[in-house]
């Protein structure tokens, strides 16, 4: 029998989830849950990113998104951008790490973010640590998704024939853009893995089977 005056940790818990939410922000403790879907570009990202915040609540905060909607509005960023993304380079660090901290600062109250193609460098990484931490959040966990060179190549040409994409219409753009991956992007990977956080998933498959394996993994790690 639990004596009476003395609860145990799950009773602390339960009773902190059923206090009203200015009492838990006031207590200092942010429950978001916040998300990285990771891996090389075409390897699904914004595909699963789709069906994973609907079925989450996640805030989607994709980077590639944010870009092209620059572009397509013609500010000065997106002409920028579009320079060193129309030869498959990653834009630069400044650029993106101000787009996101604009977004969170934009959602305050977001039950947590899902970050999709960012970070995508060390630097990007450390900062985006930083931005959370200032939220009393942090990352829960990054979600790599594991496709083969070659079927990344076929999936970005494939979509070049549709989508107007200037970076997916030209292989040597494509190559460049797998380059670019393993030069400075796959550290943001080793970043995270030296807190534990990283899980990787099979990114081939149907959209529905791999779907279903990145919600094993997040459903064991969210209360
Ligand atoms: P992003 O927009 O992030 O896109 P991505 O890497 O091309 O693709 P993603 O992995 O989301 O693939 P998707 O689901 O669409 O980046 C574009 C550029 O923006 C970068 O090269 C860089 O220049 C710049 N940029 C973005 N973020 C940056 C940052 N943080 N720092 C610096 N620069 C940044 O899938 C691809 C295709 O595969 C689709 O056609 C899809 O239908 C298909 N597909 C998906 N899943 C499939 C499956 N299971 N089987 C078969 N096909 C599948």
């Amino acid at each position: 029998m639990r004596r009476a005056g003395k609860q145990n940790t799950a009773d602390n818990v339960n009773n902190f989830n059923s206090q009203p939410l200015y009492l838990r922000f006031i207590q200092g403790v942010n429950h978001m849950f916040n998300i990285i879907l990771f891996g090389p570009p075409g390897s699904g990202k914004g595909t699963q990113s789709e069906k994973l915040i609907s079925k989450y609540g996640l805030k989607h905060l994709s980077t590639g998104d944010l870009l092209r909607s620059e572009i397509t509005s013609q500010t000065p960023l997106g002409l920028e951008a579009r320079n060193f993304m129309d030869r498959g380079q990653l834009v630069p660090d400044e650029v993106v790490i101000g787009m996101i901290s604009s977004a969170l600062e934009n959602n305050p109250k977001a039950n947590g973010f899902l970050f999709d193609g960012f970070p995508r460098t060390e630097a990007q990484s450390e900062a985006l640590d930083k931005l959370l931490k200032l939220k009393q959040t942090e990352i829960a966990v990054v979600l790599a998704l594991q496709v083969t060179e070659e079927e990344l190549i076929e999936r970005l040409l494939n979509r070049g024939l549709t989508s107007g994409r200037s970076d997916d219409n030209n292989a040597e753009v494509v190559k460049a853009r797998i380059v670019e991956y393993h030069k400075k992007t796959s550290a943001v990977a080793d970043y995270y893995r030296s807190f534990d956080k990283v899980v990787e998933v099979s990114g081939e498959g149907t959209v529905d089977e791999i779907f279903d394996s990145l919600c094993n993994e997040i459903d064991k790690r969210k209360s």
